[in-house]
């Protein structure tokens, strides 16, 4: 059976309960449930993993190659990880860089995304349908 990874990083366990101007009400469970429904309906089995830490993020992304995609959103480390790029471009599984905000019309230190050139693709700004538009991409791909 396929088996898809999605990844969120650092504060993403919080979403829903600060912030949600700017990243949306669902909490990550939703997001996570929504990937799942798309999934499932299509035979896919869901791993899911939520990380602060950028080591285990890593230690997660260096097992990808037994996944057929990955959705990750890498949160702040997407501007500042070079190991996290390091990893990803270390596996041919595709990896789909989602970004619940437009990282492009915030601050400048958020333009740039480490990820973006080893990604397959990304999608950003649209809030929790960024998810869901990265699961059909990766069903697209399939
Ligand atoms: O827009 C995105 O998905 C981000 O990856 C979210 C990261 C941010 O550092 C990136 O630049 C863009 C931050 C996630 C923080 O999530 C929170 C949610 C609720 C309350 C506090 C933080």
């Amino acid at each position: 059976m396929p088996t898809w990874l999605l990844l969120n990083g650092p504060n993403l366990n919080m979403l829903g309960q600060r912030d949600r101007s700017q990243y949306g009400s669902e909490t990550l469970p939703e997001i996570e449930a929504m990937v799942q429904s798309i999934a499932e309906a299509n035979g896919i089995t869901l791993a899911k993993c939520q990380s602060n830490h950028e080591g285990v993020l890593i230690d997660w992304l260096q097992q990808g190659q037994q996944y057929d995609g990955i959705i990750f959103n890498p949160g702040g480390y997407s501007h500042t990880s070079i190991a996290i790029r390091d990893a990803i471009a270390s596996i041919d599984t595709p990896v789909i860089e989602v970004h619940l905000s437009n990282i492009h019309n915030r601050e400048s230190f958020r333009h740039h995304s480490y990820v973006s050139a080893v990604a397959s693709g990304q999608i950003v700004g649209l809030g929790a349908l960024s998810y869901k538009l990265a699961a059909y991409a990766l069903l697209e791909k399939m």
